[in-house]
């Protein structure tokens, strides 16, 4: 299924000169970038984003840690692409990540983990919305858009 997700490249990937690489991963592979900006995330908007870890012990660390400088905020596009992010993402602790995914490859941190990947459909279209506007999200061909139809890609990833 064609589906879009939100990634944001934490205050640390930004610090430690990792976008380049990060993003060019997600490129390779033959994720669409729809949509990209840098941003200094503010308290209230990080709270309405981590919602879900609203109480919990990490809870503020996370909010402070994510508003200590600079993010990129990314739409990538394709097939299945939510749980093909996820997974060049790798778990969420870096130490326990396996080599060759991203947090697996440059991070040792619970915290630092360099990138953030929505967790599924519901959770990415929240996300997206909550940090981009619908003007905000470019459609255009890739160069495989353009060899085949949309529809001949649909089937050839049926028959995948
Ligand atoms: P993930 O989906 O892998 O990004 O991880 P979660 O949504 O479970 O957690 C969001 C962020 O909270 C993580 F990226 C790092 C931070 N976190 C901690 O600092 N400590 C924890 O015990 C769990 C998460």
């Amino acid at each position: 299924m064609l589906e879009r997700t939100l990634i944001i490249l934490k205050p640390d990937a930004v610090k430690r000169g990792l976008v380049g690489e990060i993003i060019t991963r997600f490129e390779r592979k033959g994720l669409k970038i729809i949509a990209m900006k840098m941003a200094q995330l503010d308290r209230e908007i990080l709270e309405k984003h981590y919602a879900e870890h609203k109480g919990k012990p990490f809870f503020e660390s996370l909010v402070s840690f994510m508003g200590s400088g600079p993010v990129v905020l990314a739409v990538l596009e394709g097939f299945n692409a939510i749980a093909v992010v996820r997974k060049l993402v790798g778990a969420t602790n870096g130490r326990e990540a396996e080599p060759g995914t991203i947090r697996g490859d440059y991070s040792m941190s619970q915290q630092n983990n360099l990138v953030h990947a929505s967790a599924d459909s519901d959770v990415a279209k929240r996300e997206i919305e909550l940090f981009f506007k619908k003007d905000e999200l470019l459609s255009y061909k890739s160069i495989e858009d353009s060899v085949y139809s949309k529809d001949e890609l649909e089937k050839m990833n049926a028959y995948e």
